[in-house]
């Protein structure tokens, strides 16, 4: 009995010294102190041991047990702190290595173009108004004396939702709801995303932005058309820039005109900017037509007013010499951070 004592203790310290997980010290207290364990099974063969030496036995196996579990849990400790000291250096921060770059966005070309624009405008007195992307026929069309058979609508031109419901092709139909809902003096741009069924390439896109701008009082004339967007000109390009204004057409104004400012890369010479030309297009503007006002309850016979509209993007391309449309909707921060 004694010697089978020693030789369970023997194996147990044994067993112990190399071992290196938690999962195997778990194993050694159930195969030796474990209800079915080596030495709880020699505690149950007492009854084999004569009576006078029961006490003595009893008591070295209580030792050995005492002993054994005094080592597993030496070996526990042990082994936690092995494990926390791993963890530790595998968790370590290097404070010297160098900062990860918080990269932060900025104002995109458009954006910065537009709030130019309406920064030169609200500094003359106007006020910014906005209004619906998806329309009415009417408001796109019809009450800018564009009539149902007109070639603007075809759907070559126009995403059409349904007959009477049009994606806008313009932000006129904006200042319609003005007039409908002010009475003059009115003085208004509308900024915003304008839709047109063309073809991608580097000066066109199905969907771009306009600025349009808007005045109606008493005694507004050609004069004060061509005064604002002289002052315009001069703000966005430079003081030095002079305007032209060419006859054209638009069914909403009359007389109507395109404009173009003196190039601002040359001052007028003749340079790659503006095709050797001297002159750089950027709007196009003109009287609102009679009807128009009538249409949306003004009467022209009190009141007259100008309008202007210009591209956005055809402000930011020439403002930051930038050649192809569809870098602006690329958002490649390449390209981006550059403005
Ligand atoms: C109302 C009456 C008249 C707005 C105008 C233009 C001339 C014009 C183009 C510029 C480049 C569109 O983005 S573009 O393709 N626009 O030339 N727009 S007059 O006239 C109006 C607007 C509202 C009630």
């Amino acid at each position: 009995m004694k010697e089978k004592l020693e030789k369970i203790r023997q194996d147990a310290l044994a067993k112990m010294e190399g071992l290196g997980t938690m999962d195997a010290l778990n194993e050694i207290r159930v195969a030796y102190l474990g209800k079915k364990g080596q030495l709880t099974e020699l505690l149950k063969s007492m009854k084999d041991v004569a009576p006078e030496d029961r006490p003595k036995v009893g008591q070295m196996v209580n030792e050995a047990r005492a002993e054994l579990e005094g080592k597993l849990e030496a070996k526990k400790a042990e082994l936690a702190a092995k494990a926390r000291e791993l963890q530790l250096k595998s968790e370590v921060i290097d404070v010297t290595l160098p900062a990860r770059r918080n990269r932060v966005g900025h104002r995109h070309p458009n954006t910065i173009a537009l709030e130019e624009v309406e920064r030169i405008f609200i500094g003359m007195g106007y006020e910014v108004v906005e209004g619906p992307e998806v329309e009415y026929d009417y408001y796109n069309f019809e009450a800018l004396n564009i009539p149902a058979n007109h070639p603007a609508k075809d759907e070559q031109d126009t995403f059409y939702i349904n007959k009477d419901i049009v994606l806008r092709t313009q932000t006129s139909p904006v200042q319609v709801r003005v007039m409908e809902q002010q009475k003059p003096p009115i003085r208004v741009i509308a900024p915003g995303r304008v839709f047109r069924s063309d073809e991608v390439d580097a000066t066109h896109s199905p969907s771009f932005h306009q600025i349009e701008g808007l005045v109606i009082d008493k005694n507004i004339t050609f004069s004060d058309l061509k005064g604002t967007l002289q002052q315009f000109a001069q703000e966005l390009f430079g003081p030095e820039t002079r305007v032209k204004f060419r006859p054209h057409h638009f069914p909403f104004t009359e007389p109507s005109a395109e404009v173009d400012v003196s190039c601002f890369k040359c001052g007028g010479k003749g340079c790659r900017m503006c095709k050797g030309s001297g002159w750089i297009e950027i709007l196009g503007c003109g009287m609102v037509h009679p009807k128009v006002l009538r249409m949306s309850g003004i009467d022209p016979d009190v009141y007259s007013g100008f309008a202007f509209g210009v591209g956005l993007e055809r402000i930011a391309l020439l403002k930051y010499e930038i050649d192809d449309m569809r870098l602006l909707y690329e958002n490649d921060d390449r390209f981006l951070k550059q403005f």
